[in-house]
């Protein structure tokens, strides 16, 4: 409620007069909605994690003490020269990637998930905000808890004047996620967290400034997402969050949507997007600025340009710039025979098959499995899914034939753009900005567990091959 009160006067003192009144409607609607929705016993996301996050780090503490000098594993040079693939040496408390099954958040598979989150009303698919308290705290809240969090979320969403007028500057052919990373970046101006560290704030209490920037910034991220959205494809004008809804139908109706379908899709969307362990290249990176003990907007915009990369987020706009050129080259013949050979001649240019592969897995995404169940849920006979599908039959075997890839079976970008299509989303070049989205849920909450546990700086040793050198030898004269 502090947070509320305090990020609303805040923003009183630096609008003009209508925007001030505006503000205090909104951040007075919020304050209602939020005391409306968590009754007396019920407990905010901060003090629940407030409660239980003493144990928790006694527990590491302990685990450290008796099992810190235990070998977990050994280190082969094929790995420092191979991305450090399967090194165990970092520790994510949200979730757990397994090569055959996929991820489990807090031990939950998707469906689970999708099965055991509360939900909005009439909707069935999972809040996101609701695995943002599961991911932070391992438990699931109840509707009014998740509830209060989306009203929490919603008063947070004002950006500030300057990150509006920088955004609004910014030449339209910038790409949306270095536009998105740009604008997370300037928030750090409303950091509490910084300012709390400048005034030399104990170290016992970083962990609630980081809470309150945290949720200051994903309140935030889906007004910027749908701000660089419209100033790039549309009118540039965008409407206000809505204080009685949740995240994923906020993001929906900024970005211009009001369909049901499309909102659901939404909050499925953000919610398997979200976390996907500790090492890829953008939860590590949030994680490793983070450690740094830089503010959480200055760890994801680390993050996020990350996922802007082609091998990473940027994937789904690669497919679906790689599934238009195959239209327009097949010219309406789907079948297996042409799409097998549109599939040879990507990778005999020596190109990847975008949305094919994964670092870590070694079966069918389970991202990919619960939108192609959206998909046969809502549109079956749609032409993009189709395509997306003969795809799937075909796909695994000739990257088997090809006989590089370790993976041969699609990952979470081979399908969500075409959902996305579907209602009217085309532009590709944003869609790494909708998962830029979704992992800050996935991130932010690691970062919160770190400065609440003293996650020490991150600092893993390299050598140059010289040294490496002289280490295998030294190691082999021995043998
Ligand atoms: N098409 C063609 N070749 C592929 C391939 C694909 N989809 N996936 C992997 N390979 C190749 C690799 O480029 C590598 O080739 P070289 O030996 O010439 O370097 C070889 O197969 C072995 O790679 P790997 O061990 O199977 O895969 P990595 O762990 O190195 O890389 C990934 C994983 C995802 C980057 C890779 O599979 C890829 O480039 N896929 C296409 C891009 C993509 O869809 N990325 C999104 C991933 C999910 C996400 O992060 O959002």
């Amino acid at each position: 409620m502090s947070a509320i009160l305090s990020t609303t006067s805040k923003s009183f003192l630096s609008r003009n007069s209508t925007r001030q009144c505006q503000n205090m409607q909104k951040a007075l609607f919020a304050l209602l909605n939020a005391r409306h929705y968590s009754s007396a016993t019920e407990q905010t996301l901060k003090e629940r994690f407030a409660e239980i996050i003493p144990a928790k780090a006694e527990e590491i503490k302990k685990f450290k003490k008796e099992h810190g000098k235990t070998v977990i594993g050994e280190v082969l040079l094929e790995q420092a020269y191979g991305g450090m693939r399967g090194i165990k040496g970092l520790v994510w408390e949200g979730s757990v990637l397994d090569p055959e099954e996929g991820i489990r958040f807090r031990g939950r598979t998707i469906p689970e998930i999708q099965r055991e989150l509360p939900k909005a009303e009439g909707s069935t698919e999972p809040l996101p905000e609701a695995l943002f308290w599961l991911l932070l705290t391992g438990e699931i809240p109840t509707d009014a808890q998740v509830k209060a969090l989306s009203a929490d979320l919603a008063a947070r969403s004002e950006i500030p004047e300057h990150v509006v007028q920088l955004l609004d500057s910014l030449p339209k052919d910038l790409h949306p996620m270095a536009q998105f990373s740009i604008a997370v970046t300037a928030l750090e101006s409303d950091s509490k967290f910084a300012k709390a560290y400048a005034q030399g704030v104990s170290k016992k209490e970083y962990w609630s400034y980081t809470f309150e920037d945290s949720l200051d910034l994903l309140g935030k991220l889906p007004v910027i997402a749908s701000k660089i959205y419209r100033n790039v494809f549309k009118d540039g004008k965008i409407t206000s969050t809505d204080p009685n809804a949740d995240y994923g139908k906020n993001l929906a109706q900024l970005l211009g949507y009001e369909n049901k379908d499309f909102i659901d899709l939404m909050r499925l969307y953000l919610t398997i997007h979200s976390d996907h362990e500790g090492g890829n290249v953008s939860a590590h990176t949030t994680h490793l600025v983070g450690s740094a003990l830089s503010s959480p907007y200055l760890s994801l915009a680390a993050g996020l340009n990350g996922l802007a990369g082609p091998l990473h987020g940027r994937a789904n706009q690669e497919v679906l710039e790689w599934l238009f050129k195959l239209r327009e080259e097949v010219k309406g013949d789907y079948s297996k025979e042409t799409i097998e050979k549109y599939l040879w001649d990507t990778l005999n240019a020596g190109r990847v098959v975008p949305g094919y592969g994964h670092a870590v897995l070694r079966k069918t995404d389970p991202r990919y499995t619960a939108q192609r169940e959206f998909a046969l849920k809502h549109f079956p006979d749609y032409e993009l899914f189709k395509l997306v599908s003969t795809i799937y039959e075909v796909a695994p075997g000739v990257l088997t034939k090809h006989g590089k890839t370790k993976n041969p079976w699609p990952n979470v970008d081979s399908h969500s753009g075409v959902l996305l299509q579907y209602y009217g989303l085309t532009e590709a070049s944003f869609y790494t900005v909708l998962f830029g989205v979704a992992r800050a849920i996935g991130v932010l909450p690691q970062l919160i567990i770190d400065r609440a546990v003293g996650a020490p700086i991150e600092r893993p040793k390299s050598f140059s091959t010289e040294k490496y050198k002289e280490l295998i030898k030294k190691i082999e004269s021995k043998n």
